[in-house]
């Protein structure tokens, strides 16, 4: 295996925080929770891995970071901004700002042409080889320019014919391109779907734009929940996989959601996304000038596993913005400038990315490997006990990133059932070129993991590491560079040992706040 990761990092140096010799160099000088346990069959949810899909379905999502949480770890999307125009308005988007609903308001991007964004996807391609996925989620609304929209698909799918092709969309103008989309082979569409009564959705969308003509209030939601459902029912007649987004707007559809997870499932949706309303009034929307909150950690949570049943929930979502490159947890768009794009010489090596992601694929088997050997250590235990850990990764399933570099904690459950994947809490970066920032700490990352019992790093100071443990958050360096999902695992049955030998308390802990506003990447 050592010396196929060397293999691996010298066919490209993805600055993706991914440096798998250097891992292996560290696993080697730091003996961490060693091998333990495995699971075996992943968790439901996102989580689903091969042997929970069908063979058809796995092929589809298995290298889709949004379709698959497990691949998530490994593997990279990126975003074109080719469509400004939206055919609808929503309460939560500043017109500013990139589509909302797969975005983030409060950062621009750069529109480009197809042509551009065609050189653009080769150029990422080329310097990321574990991206695998294109996809058009604005700054507008896809499908209100369609053009441009399927001119970038016509153009990505005769140079780069490996990346698969992916969309986003309120839904207005769906059932319209339904046969163009599976035309392009495309296998993955996400539509976002906030309501399915019009009395709620007349209090999301001021007003849409439909065949020539503006409709406000009940009768607009009326047409756009018609549509929408017309699109799915459209896409999943094709076999397309749909994921429906839905923003969480408390006091508004938060109890709503439930019954569209119903309507949505009895469709044919694949996945449901629900994300928290991002709102501040430095945003410039309706709800962020009117005060409308987003949801706390336990409510989105809570509603999240009030969802869970049959169908799929994503819960690994960035809000990611329109022209997002990398793996989700990470922004690399700076690096991918229009003018940058333009000056580079760009040869696509199809041959190259290929050995790239197979031993992407050992690597990832690995982990999975390790997860199941880990969970058999758990076999036959009853214990009604949950914890939530949080994580500090750079990629590729391991605990290693420094607890001063994370600009975001994932977020694990631990159970009797074993590790599962819940959620992430973007923070404040804690380390300020060699100094620790307090009020980082204290006002954002101390909040965002408050109802955390422990933080796994690879590398924490003291300083912090005592004012976590004030705050009673057990900040943990023993599984450095390990796999995540292994070392939760083994935290989790060691945590149970010290409960039944006294040693300690098992307590609840509190709610943790989302943060708002926006990410600027690094
Ligand atoms: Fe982009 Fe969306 Fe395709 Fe993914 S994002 S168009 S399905 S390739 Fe993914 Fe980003 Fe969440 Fe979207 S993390 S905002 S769900
Ligand atoms: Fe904004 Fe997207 Fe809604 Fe259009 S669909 S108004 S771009 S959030």
């Amino acid at each position: 295996m050592a010396s196929q990761i060397i293999a691996l990092s010298s066919i490209a140096t993805p600055n993706n925080g991914v440096d798998l010799d250097e891992i292996m160099q560290q696993k080697a000088e730091h003996q961490g929770c060693g091998t333990s346990g495995g699971s075996g069959k992943a968790s439901c949810g996102t989580g689903a891995g091969q042997g929970d899909l069908a063979p058809e379905i796995w092929e589809k999502v298995k290298n889709h970071p949004c379709y698959s949480e497990e691949a998530h770890h490994h593997y990279a999307r990126m975003h074109v901004a080719v469509a400004p125009a939206c055919n609808i308005q929503c309460n939560y988007c500043n017109r500013k700002y990139d589509c909302a609903n797969e975005s983030r308001p409060g950062v621009v991007s750069e529109k480009l042409t197809p042509e551009q964004a065609a050189k653009k996807v080769l150029a990422v391609a080329s310097t990321i080889p574990q991206m695998t996925v294109l996809g058009i989620a604005g700054p507008g609304d896809p499908l209100a320019n369609p053009e441009k929209t399927f001119k970038t698909f016509e153009l990505i799918s005769k140079t780069a014919p490996d990346i698969k092709l992916c969309l986003s969309t309120n839904g207005l103008a769906l059932p319209d391109h339904v046969d163009t989309i599976a035309g392009f082979n495309v296998d993955h569409v996400t539509i976002t779907i906030n309501m399915v009564d019009a009395d709620v959705g007349a209090q999301i969308y001021p007003w849409i734009y439909y065949q020539n003509k503006r409709y406000k209030g009940r009768e607009a939601a009326q047409i756009l929940t018609d549509r929408q459902m017309q699109g799915l029912e459209m896409l999943t007649e094709r076999g397309i996989l749909c994921k429906v987004n839905s923003v969480m707007i408390p006091g508004i559809n938060d109890h709503h959601l439930v019954e569209v997870n119903r309507a949505v499932k009895s469709r044919g949706a694949f996945l449901h996304n629900i994300m928290p309303l991002i709102s501040a009034p430095e945003h410039g929307t309706v709800f962020g000038l009117n005060g409308q909150r987003g949801p706390t950690a336990q409510e989105l949570k809570g509603l999240q596993d009030s969802c869970e049943g049959e169908m799929n929930m994503m819960r690994h979502c960035r809000q990611c913005r329109a022209d997002a490159v990398g793996l989700l947890g990470e922004d690399r768009s700076a690096e991918f400038t229009t003018e940058a794009v333009m000056a580079m010489d760009v040869e696509y090596d199809l041959e190259s990315r290929k050995a790239y992601q197979s031993l992407v694929e050992q690597e990832r088997q690995a982990t999975v490997d390790a997860k199941r050997a880990e969970l058999e250590t758990l076999a036959g235990e009853q214990s009604d006990v949950k914890i939530l850990i949080a994580v500090a990764t750079k990629g590729s399933g391991r605990v290693n990133e420094h607890f001063g570099h994370a600009t975001e904690f994932q977020i694990y459950e631990a159970s009797a059932s074993g590790a599962k994947f819940v959620g992430h809490r973007r923070v404040d970066l804690y380390c300020q070129g060699g100094y620790g920032e307090e009020e980082a700490l204290e006002t954002t990352i101390i909040r965002a993991i408050n109802d955390c019992t422990a933080v796994f790093v690879a590398k924490i100071g003291g300083c912090p590491k005592a004012s976590l443990e004030a705050a009673g958050i057990d900040a943990v360096d023993r599984y450095a560079f390990e796999y995540i999902e292994q070392s939760v695992i083994a935290y989790y049955r060691d945590y149970l040992d010290n409960i039944r030998s006294g040693a300690i308390v098992h307590g609840q802990r509190g709610d943790a706040e989302i943060r708002q506003g926006a990410y600027i990447a690094a």
